[in-house]
């Protein structure tokens, strides 16, 4: 069992967001510079979601992300040299480029895999949560998906089974407003918080704009999955600033209006963060120093063979069709 670790304060959780913020801003550069190959789907505005979570759970507790996963990858304490080199596909990235933007993954840290399937964490959690009961561990899991996910069988399967064994699972919804160009009350019948209801989970709704009120709802859910209650729901109602994916920068899409874009970036989660006194700049100044280093970092590193496409999958004897990595 590991020592509780002390509850990050103000300055901490303000950091924890302007690292993911300056992170996204400069991969979205690198898009633009095509370094980053495919393109990536920006976390920008919701940075209190990945903070106000991770800053109430422990390092021996474990998540699983998304798509839209770099804020969460970043708030487990991921290095960022080593997560932008991941999505610029070099060898010095945390999967040795071979994860990239959607696939990153640090079991070292408890993160154990972003996820291109939409719903896909919560089944790998649930697991995660059943085999660290199994082991005697008060570990707590963590699963991140967007509302999106909410009609997807895999997690109203594993809202169930969390629910019947009492896992030790938090159950993540950062509902921003879409999944892609589809508003949410288009997509969802019934009501997010009803999800869970329906399996008996407690569940709340919080604003994911504010990280304290993010952090203290988690607190209370990780406290009960700690104790042996079994799981919890949160709806984070939250928003993304930028597009969809980065592709929705050259592709005229007019799902929103710039007025509602405008008020949500009035209810920054950076703006509202109050660090200290004379500390945001401070911060600001560091977290440009370090993503300097990261992004020296990220591109000294070499682009893996092509030969080696095949290394370090769980499976043995796959042959690449003729052709493919020639
Ligand atoms: C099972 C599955 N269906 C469809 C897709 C295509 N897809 C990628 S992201 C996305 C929207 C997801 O929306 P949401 O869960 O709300 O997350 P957000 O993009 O808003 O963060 C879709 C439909 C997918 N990746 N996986
Ligand atoms: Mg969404």
């Amino acid at each position: 069992m590991s020592a509780p670790t002390a509850s990050p304060g103000p300055a901490e959780l303000y950091r924890g967001m302007r690292l993911i913020r300056v992170f996204e801003e400069t991969a979205l550069c690198l898009v633009k510079s095509g370094e980053i190959v495919g393109g990536i789907h920006p976390y920008i505005g919701q940075e209190a979601v990945a903070v106000g979570v991770c800053a109430a759970l422990r390092a021996d507790d474990q998540l699983t992300s998304t798509h839209r996963g770099h804020g969460h990858v970043l708030a487990k304490g991921a290095d960022p040299g080593r997560m932008l080199a991941e999505l610029a596909g070099r060898e010095n990235g945390l999967n040795r480029g071979r994860g990239g933007s959607m696939h990153a993954a640090d079991l070292s840290l408890g993160v154990l895999g972003a996820n291109g399937i939409v719903g896909a964490g919560a089944p790998i959690a649930a697991g995660a949560a059943w085999a660290a009961v199994r082991q005697g561990l008060d570990r707590v899991v963590a699963t991140f998906f967007g509302d999106g996910a909410l009609n997807q069988g895999v997690l109203l399967e594993s809202l169930n089974l969390a629910a019947l064994w009492r896992l030790p699972v938090l159950f993540v919804c950062e509902n921003n407003g879409y999944a892609t160009t589809l508003p949410v009350e288009a997509g969802v019948a019934g009501s997010v918080l009803g999800r869970a209801a329906a399996f008996g989970i407690p569940a709340e709704a919080v604003d994911g704009m504010d990280v304290e009120a993010v952090r203290t709802a988690t607190e209370r859910a990780v406290a009960r999955a700690r104790s042996g209650a079994g799981p919890s729901f949160l709806e984070c109602r939250t928003y993304r600033f930028e597009g969809h994916h980065t592709m929705e920068r050259r592709v005229r899409v007019n799902y929103r209006t710039a007025e509602e874009v405008e008020s949500w970036r009035r209810r920054d989660p950076l703006e509202r963060c109050d660090p200290g006194a004379g500390q945001r700049a401070a911060i600001d100044r560091e977290i440009d120093q370090l993503m300097a280093e990261a992004v020296e970092f990220a591109l000294s590193g070499a682009h893996p063979d092509p030969a080696g496409a095949l290394d370090h999958l769980y499976a043995d004897g796959l042959r690449p069709r003729a052709g493919v990595l020639t």
